[in-house]
């Protein structure tokens, strides 16, 4: 479908309540000429998962809309782009109860640079923590990607650029470091890699991958609850996310991290996550779905 004839009915359910789950997906080019979907079927799984949670039923399964994801590269001739996949409830009766409601499925591709900016990817950006806390994970569900959750991460990434700063990072209900506003967070503290447990966040695809590679560089990983006083003295920050990729972190509460620039560990797990989306490291082949060329 055309760009300007992808419109929705104002009455649409989701528009209005917010129920229903997405994806954020990046398709890189690689070396060869052609391009490759960076970890697909485990963005498409979580898709399923956060339909599952929210108790819809997708009129699409796992492998249409891999198929779908496919096609709309290939139709838009994007060898790069940012593609999210929505499922949600669609138009038909208001209300809380609206189980009789079509659910619609809707593919979108296009172009997204570095979402916190170049120059942050480079030299690091300057963070502060929320005072918005992250939903609990008993009244939002924390694992699914689902779209009416976003309300308080945009309240908290919003407050964040207000006040100056680039991103938000968000405390759990008991005040421990939880995530940032679109990312997951490490933390760098005497060569051991920490981030927060896959409890209460949304478990990252990037997180998965930067779990993976820093191990393979032989760091110690350690996945364990992180205090706020433990972010204002740590060696290195950085956060993750597809659209965000590996964003370092040089400041956070006006307290400089590290040396203020990208530390050491950063900078080589950001050159390996780089290296593996674009098809340069074949220990990361099985994380690359190759667009079909046509
Ligand atoms: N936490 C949150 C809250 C989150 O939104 C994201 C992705 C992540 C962690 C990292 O997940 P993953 O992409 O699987 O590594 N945020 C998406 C949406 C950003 C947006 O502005 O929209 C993304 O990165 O695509």
């Amino acid at each position: 479908m055309s760009w300007d004839k992808a419109c929705v009915h104002v009455l649409t359910h989701a528009l209005h309540y917010g129920f229903g789950a997405f994806e954020g997906i990046r398709c890189y080019s690689l070396a060869d000429g052609g391009s490759a979907v960076f970890r697909l079927d485990e963005h498409l799984r979580r898709l399923c998962d956060s339909v599952k949670i929210l108790r819809m039923t997708s009129p699409a399964s796992q492998e249409e809309l891999r198929a779908a994801v496919m096609a709309t590269l290939v139709k838009n001739k994007l060898r790069e782009a940012y593609v999210r996949p929505l499922i949600c409830i669609g138009y038909g009766a208001m209300g809380l109860y609206a189980v009789d409601n079509p659910v619609t499925v809707v593919v979108a591709a296009f172009p997204w640079g570095a979402y916190l900016g170049e120059e942050g990817l480079a030299k690091g950006i300057r963070a502060k923590v929320s005072s918005f806390v992250r939903n609990h994970p008993n009244s939002m569900m924390a694992r699914g990607k689902i779209c009416g959750h976003y309300v308080n991460n945009i309240l908290a990434k919003t407050e964040a650029v207000r006040m100056g700063y680039q991103e938000a990072i968000m405390l759990d209900t008991e005040g421990y470091v939880s995530e940032a506003s679109g990312e997951n967070i490490f933390v760098v503290r005497d060569g051991t890699v920490l981030t927060p447990p896959p409890t209460g966040i949304l478990c990252g695809i990037t997180r998965d991958s930067v779990l993976r590679i820093a191990r393979d560089l032989s760091y110690e990983v350690v996945e364990r609850r992180i205090s706020r006083d433990e972010l204002y003295i740590a060696d290195e920050v950085f956060i993750t996310g597809t659209a965000a990729e590996v964003t370092p972190v040089r400041e956070i509460d006006d307290r400089v991290v590290g040396a203020g620039k990208p530390g050491p560990m950063t900078a080589r797990i950001q050159e390996h996550y780089f290296a593996a989306v674009h098809g340069k490291d074949p220990r990361y082949e099985s994380w690359l779905a190759r667009v079909p060329k046509k």
